[in-house]
């Protein structure tokens, strides 16, 4: 008798582990994570959970409550006064922003030029950035160079890739500096417009030393330059030639802004390089270049079109300026260049 119980008792338990296998095995177990996403620095991905994680009724975002009455920072303008974000470290919440981005699938592009011998900084500037730009998001790099055989071979994370797009480099070093706005403009009608959604363009002789995200994305943005932070309009070095396209009167401006980064969604960043190229090439007619290159007009396109976002020094670091306390993370850093060396 006892015997027939314990076959019963078997049967039965095996019955209940696979009915319970049967079940379970296939799903989602992502989908009932409250809040999946990537914090800063941590490094997982989680792109394929988010996808799925939009249309479920379990789906639910913690974190702390925004507090109106406690300001982020009270050392820095943290708004402009036409009301876009001035983005510094304690100015947003990375997993609002994570999730956001992640719901929306957001694939972002960032544009780097090697040209002759600035070749000697890609592999830095790529190992930094599959470290800390845009962890557990999509991302594609385009790397326009002269010499494909002198990219290096990088391992790339998850939900990321490179594109190596071989261009013929222009004999002055101002040339191939100013024309990166033509041909970033090209490739975006060519091809951009249909791979990423946007686009972030930087030198390439940087190197990221701290997170850099999607907290930067925004229609259309630029980086505050660390030298002119606290200048006054006088002191931005303008284009003050009245007869250039890139001109800025004493009385105008807002900020100065740096030419070695800035971005948008593809379709603003059209918009600002074919301004630029426009305006280098009326220049052009006239036998002149701004002061600053692709920076001047870059900084003339920002004070009739005010970018949405703006990125505090943080994200275009030069140790030259020193550490100001208001700096509390030094993001993206110039890697010091001899520039005759690295400049035919
Ligand atoms: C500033 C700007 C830069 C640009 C330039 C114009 C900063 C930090 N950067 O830096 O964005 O506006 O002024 O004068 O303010 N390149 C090559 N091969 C060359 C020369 C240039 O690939 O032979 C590319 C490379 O991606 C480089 C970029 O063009 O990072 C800008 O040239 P740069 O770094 O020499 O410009 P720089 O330091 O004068």
């Amino acid at each position: 008798m006892a015997g027939k119980y314990l076959v019963f008792t078997c049967l039965f338990l095996a019955f209940l582990l696979s009915f319970t296998w049967y079940h379970l095995k296939d799903r989602d177990w992502g989908r009932y994570t409250a809040f999946p996403c990537q914090t800063e620095n941590t490094g997982s991905n989680s792109i394929i959970s988010h996808e799925r994680l939009k249309d479920s009724p379990l789906h639910r975002m913690l974190y702390e409550k925004p507090d109106l009455l406690k300001l982020p920072r009270t050392d820095v303008m943290i708004a402009t006064p036409w009301q876009a974000p001035i983005v510094w470290d304690g100015t947003y919440n990375l997993d609002i922003l994570n999730e956001l981005f992640h719901l929306r699938g957001a694939r972002i592009g960032l544009s780097v030029f090697v040209i002759r011998k600035y070749k000697v900084f890609i592999n830095d500037f790529l190992q930094s950035a599959e470290e800390f730009f845009m962890a557990g998001h999509k991302v594609h790099y385009y790397v326009f160079t002269d010499d494909v055989s002198g990219i290096p071979n990088i391992t790339l994370k998850e939900g990321r890739n490179m594109e190596v797009v071989k261009i013929s480099g222009y004999k002055r070093w101002q040339d191939i500096t100013m024309r990166r706005m033509q041909l970033i403009r090209d490739y975006i009608s060519q091809k951009l417009i249909n791979e990423v959604d946007y686009l972030v363009c930087l030198d390439a002789d940087l190197k990221f030393m701290d997170h850099i995200g999607v907290e930067i994305l925004g229609d259309v943005f630029g980086v505050i330059h660390p030298g002119f932070f606290g200048e006054s309009r006088t002191a931005f070095t303008h284009e003050r030639r009245n007869y250039s396209a890139g001109y800025i009167p004493e009385d105008e401006g807002d900020f100065y802004y740096t030419g070695c980064f800035f971005g948008g969604t593809v379709e603003e960043v059209y918009k600002l390089t074919n301004f630029c190229h426009n305006a280098m090439m009326e220049d052009k007619a006239k036998n002149i270049e701004a002061l600053w290159h692709d920076e001047s007009y870059l900084n003339k396109y920002f004070l009739y079109h005010k970018p949405t976002k703006l990125l505090s020094p943080e994200y275009a670091w030069n140790d030259y300026y020193g550490s100001p306390v208001v700096v509390k993370r030094k993001r993206l850093v110039h890697v010091p260049k001899d520039y005759n060396a690295v400049r035919d």
